[in-house]
C-alpha cells in the first residue's frame, strides 16, 4: 500500500514537471493563435465627460468603427468620467504614453501648446458652421500640427460647444452684473484674463472638482455648453443661465506621436477614417443633444436668460484688448488663418 503511494505520488509529480514546461515552452514558441494576441494592439482612451454625453458617444463610435475595420487586430478601451484624471493630467499622461489617446478641451491644451490660445478669442466663430470650416480647414489643420514638438499628433476636432455662464447670485445680462462673481474657469490663462476683465472673480479649477464647489459656493458660477451642465447636474445647483456664447468649445482628439508613427500605414488609415467617421457622427449628436438639454434645463426650472446683441456688445467691447494678448502668446500667424478662415 505504501509502495503504491510512493509510486502514485512520483507519477503525479513527473507529470506535473511534464505540464509545466510544456506549457513554458508553448508561451515561448507561440503558436500563430497566440502570435496574433500578442500583436493586439490596445488603444487606451481617456476623457473627462459622463457616458452619457456627446463626446464619449463619439468614442464609442470610434471604438465600434476600429474594431471592425481593423478585423480586432485594434482594440479601443474607453476611460470616461475623470477615472484617469482631469484635463491637464490626462494630457500629460497622454505625452508619456501612458494613454493612447484624448479628448481635452482646446483651452487646457493651450498651456501645452500657446498656439492653442486662439481658440479663446470670445465670439470668434458667429455659429457651428463657421467654426467647423475654420477647424476643419487649413487653420485647424495647421493647428493640430504645433502639437507635434509636445510628442502629441492631433487628428480632429469633435464638438463640446458653445459655452454659457451659469450661477448662483443673480442674472446675469451685462458685464456690471458680473461684478465680484467667483466665477471658475478652465486651466487657462486667457479666460482667466478674459473674466478679470469683465469685472468678475474668476478662479481655475479642473472640471472634477466643479460640482461639489458649486454646491459649497466655493465659487458661484462657470460656464459650459447647455449638454454637459446638464448631464452632470449643475443646474440643480445653479439659478441663472445666461446665453452668453462667449467661447465655441472644441473636444481636440489626439494620440501620442510615438504610439502613431510606430503603426503600420494600413492602421494609420483605419484610425484617420475612423476618427473623420466619429467626429461627424458625434458632432451631429452634440448639437441635438445642446438643444435638448436646454429645453430640459428650462423645464427643471432654471432661469435661461437671453441676451440682445446690444448687451453682448458691451461684453465684446470689454473684451477687445484680449486680441493682443493672445496674439502675444499664440503669435500671429495662428490668429490671422484663424480670423480669415471665419470671414
Ligand atoms: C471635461 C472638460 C469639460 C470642459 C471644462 O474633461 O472643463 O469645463 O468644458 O468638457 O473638458
Amino acid at each position: 500500500m505504501k509502495r503504491f503511494f510512493i509510486i502514485t505520488l512520483t507519477l503525479f509529480l513527473v507529470l506535473s514537471l511534464v505540464t509545466a514546461c510544456g506549457s513554458s515552452k508553448q508561451g515561448a514558441d507561440s503558436t500563430d493563435k497566440n502570435q496574433s494576441k500578442a500583436e493586439k494592439i490596445v488603444i487606451k482612451v481617456g476623457h473627462g465627460n459622463p457616458e452619457s454625453n456627446a463626446i464619449h458617444q463619439g468614442w464609442v463610435k470610434f471604438k465600434e468603427l476600429v474594431e471592425e475595420k481593423s478585423n480586432g487586430n485594434m482594440e479601443v478601451k474607453i476611460y470616461p468620467n475623470g477615472q484617469l484624471g482631469g484635463d491637464r493630467e490626462l494630457i500629460e499622461a497622454l505625452q508619456m504614453g501612458n494613454i493612447t489617446m484624448g479628448s481635452p478641451s482646446s483651452a487646457p491644451l493651450a498651456s501645452f501648446d500657446k498656439e492653442f490660445f486662439v481658440l479663446d478669442i470670445p465670439f470668434m466663430f458667429k455659429d457651428r458652421e463657421a467654426a467647423y470650416k475654420a477647424l476643419d480647414g487649413e487653420a485647424g489643420k495647421e493647428l493640430l500640427k504645433t502639437l507635434e514638438s509636445f510628442n502629441i499628433k492631433g487628428l480632429a476636432f469633435m464638438e463640446n460647444g458653445f459655452r454659457n455662464l451659469t450661477n448662483s447670485r443673480n442674472p446675469v445680462k451685462t458685464p456690471e452684473d458680473l461684478d465680484g462673481l467667483k466665477i471658475r474657469t478652465m486651466e487657462n490663462e486667457i479666460h482667466l484674463s478674459a473674466w478679470s476683465k469683465l469685472g468678475a472673480n474668476p478662479t481655475p479649477m479642473a472640471f472634477g472638482e466643479l460640482f461639489t464647489a458649486l454646491q459649497q459656493k466655493t465659487v458661484d458660477g462657470q460656464e459650459n455648453p447647455f449638454e454637459l451642465i446638464y448631464s452632470v447636474k449643475f443646474h440643480e445647483v445653479q439659478k441663472y443661465i445666461s446665453k452668453t456664447q462667449h467661447i465655441y468649445s472644441p473636444y481636440v482628439i489626439i494620440i501620442n506621436k510615438d504610439f502613431y508613427a510606430n503603426l503600420s500605414d494600413e492602421n494609420k488609415e483605419i484610425i484617420n477614417e475612423c476618427v473623420t467617421e466619429a467626429t461627424n457622427y458625434q458632432r451631429e449628436l452634440a448639437k441635438a443633444k445642446d438643444m435638448e438639454s436646454e429645453e430640459a434645463i428650462k423645464e427643471a426650472g432654471v432661469e435661461v436668460i437671453e441676451l440682445s446683441d446690444t448687451e453682448k456688445g458691451m461684453f465684446k467691447e470689454k473684451l477687445v484688448p484680449l486680441y493682443d494678448e493672445v496674439k502675444k502668446k499664440s503669435g500671429e500667424k495662428i490668429v490671422e488663418l484663424f480670423i480669415n478662415a471665419t470671414k
